[in-house]
């Protein structure tokens, strides 16, 4: 059976840059020399501070003096754990300059979770939110390499650096005097730029190595395959989590690439957002489904000037046709435009223009530039259009792999250089593509990863549970995803009484929320159940799971 590869009819990028990530931002032969160095690069959306493009240039090289006074060197780790700032922008392009690997955490972890990550990815180094010291402190126990205090950088500046943790440098106070940065040139462009953690299409959360041609590639690729923005005219809403591939590339990295600023705010707060839009008279948004509810629940809206915003893109989760022609309904000049991608491909392979939008809700639009796909039917054959396959993609943007894990990248790698996505689409004859199923593990929580078999690895610690099955079950009103546990009690439970099996279900649900970031609970309940439907082999059958909770929902 031959290969189907679309063609997306997109021209090619001029030339992708054998160089490394630093030097495509800032370096003399980049394009991107272009813009005016005075042009703000970032803008802090609740105290207006401004981030030049020279000003940010001038902060990373002399982060790379500062980096080499502490003893980290090319190609070591550095974690970056905190919400959207300034201070985690000029962290994260600093590293860069350095050619140290920047491993974004997300914020809300708990500490197994955080100590989870430097421990895999091996992080030498932290930058962290100062109201993120008492976790830290928390999972130092299980953290296998000590971090001395130099180590330990607080994302805030030097007088915002709360009195009881001066033992720790805020981020200025690192900085030292302007030096050189690291060039990568040759096969180093496949050095690893990043580590974000993703589980994949199956188990626990794996460090997915981006390198720096698979960045590169992937903005380049955005920037002919995706024109909304334009320098001098647009303005972009930077609210999504940066420490997250969606809003590290597409929100934190694209706009600087085409000279437009960014509105750097710390997370969603309704207020706060609806108000930088006014201000900053913002264009451009990135969003996740949940936030398309919230806009169209809000009574605040009409109390804003929205009327600078040109586009929206959503994605990371479906978005349903119903609830984008609501939105259109709603904010009629408000063009929304589908982007979908994911961490292994660093991460848009599709996308949808403004000006194609009309007629297509629901569609997540036409593959990126660079990207080649195949929709494989579960005979293991090519789809015809109309058809339903799951998408395989190859190209430049596909990772190197899963750090420490060549059994998993083997898993998910299909002979000829395909990374088989876990996600059932269809297309059609003119090249558009629509996501219709998930056949992977994943749970998306409002955009957010939660890997069922990490629930299931901690809930089987707890001394009353026999089994545990883990999946998501789908909550139309908040436009996501909920965690749900179906669980096998031990008989010392002893649940007759239909208050002892409330009382569980709550304990349960307590217990594991205390163990885990926010978006991993289990807002979808708990179920006590007599046993969790396994293969002969032992594998979870998770369809019959989701079929039970179908069937409980229609009940
Ligand atoms: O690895 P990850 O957490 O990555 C993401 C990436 C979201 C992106 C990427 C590029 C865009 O332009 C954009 O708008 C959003 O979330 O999770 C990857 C999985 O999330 C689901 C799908 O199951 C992926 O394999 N997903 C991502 N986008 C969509 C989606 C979408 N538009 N519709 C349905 N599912």
């Amino acid at each position: 059976m031959p290969e189907v590869i679309y063609d997306p009819n997109y021209p090619a990028p001029d030339v992708l840059p054998e160089s490394g990530f630093y030097d495509y931002l800032f370096g003399d032969e980049s394009p991107l020399g272009k813009f005016d160095k005075s042009l703000p690069a970032y803008i802090d959306g609740l105290d207006g501070r401004v981030l030049t493009r020279g000003g940010l240039e001038n902060s990373c090289l002399r982060l790379v003096s500062g980096l080499r006074a502490l003893g980290v060197q090319r190609n070591d780790v550095a974690c970056l754990w905190g919400l959207n700032s300034l201070e985690w922008a000029r962290t994260a392009y600093g590293c860069l300059a350095a050619g140290v690997t920047v491993s974004p955490a997300n914020y809300a972890y708990a500490a197994h979770e955080i100590a989870h990550q430097l421990n895999d990815s091996g992080a030498g180094i932290i930058f962290l939110d100062p109201t993120l010291i008492p976790m830290f402190d928390a999972a130092r126990k299980e953290i296998k390499r000590p971090f001395s205090n130099e180590r330990v950088i607080l994302l805030c500046t030097p007088e915002r650096k709360p009195k009881e943790l001066a033992q720790y440098k805020a981020f200025e106070e690192i900085l030292g005097a302007r030096a050189e940065p690291e060039h990568f040139t040759g096969s180093q462009i496949r050095d690893t730029a990043f580590l974000c953690y993703s589980s994949g299409t199956t188990g626990l959360p794996k460090g997915v190595m981006t390198t720096h041609n698979n960045m590169t590639s992937q903005l380049q690729a955005l920037n002919i395959g995706y024109e909304q923005l334009e320098s001098g005219r647009d303005t972009v809403l930077g609210i999504l989590p940066y420490s997250h591939i969606y809003g590290l590339t597409i929100v934190f990295f694209q706009p600087f690439t085409v000279g437009v600023p960014l509105v750097v705010l710390p997370r969603f707060e309704e207020i706060s957002v609806l108000s930088a839009i006014q201000k900053f008279k913002i264009t451009h948004g990135l969003i996740v489904p949940p936030i398309i509810i919230i806009l169209l629940n809000s009574s605040n809206v009409d109390n804003y000037d929205l009327s600078s915003v040109r586009t929206f893109m959503v994605g990371a989760a479906p978005t349903s046709p119903e609830l984008s022609e609501s939105f259109s309904r709603r904010f009629p000049h408000i063009t929304l435009t589908q982007g979908y991608g994911m961490t292994e491909c660093s991460p848009t392979t599709h996308v949808c223009n403004g000006a194609e939008v009309a007629g297509r809700a629901g569609w997540i639009g036409r593959l990126l530039p660079t990207f080649q796909a195949r929709l494989v039917t579960e005979d293991g054959v090519d789809a015809a259009h109309g058809e339903r396959g799951e998408l395989w993609v190859r190209g430049p943007s596909v990772m190197k792999g899963y750090l420490n894990n060549p059994e998993a990248t083997e898993k998910t790698m299909a002979p000829g250089g395909w990374y088989k996505t876990g996600d059932v689409l269809i297309t059609d004859d003119q090249g558009w593509y629509k996501v219709v199923d998930r056949v992977k593990e994943l749970i998306k929580y409002k955009g957010f990863q939660v890997a069922p078999a990490e629930l299931e690895g901690l809930l089987l610690q707890h001394d009353k549970v026999a089994d545990v099955g883990v999946i998501g079950v789908w909550e139309e009103s908040q436009a996501t995803e909920l965690p749900r546990a179906y669980i096998v009690p031990k008989p010392s439970a002893d649940l007759k009484s239909g208050a002892a099996r409330e009382a569980f279900r709550a304990e349960i649900a307590s217990w594991l929320a205390d163990r885990v970031a926010q978006h991993k609970r289990l807002r979808g309940g708990v179920v006590i159940v007599e046993t969790i439907p396994k293969s002969p082999s032992g594998k979870i059958l998770r369809k019959d799971l989701r079929v039970r909770a179908q069937a409980e929902r229609d009940a």
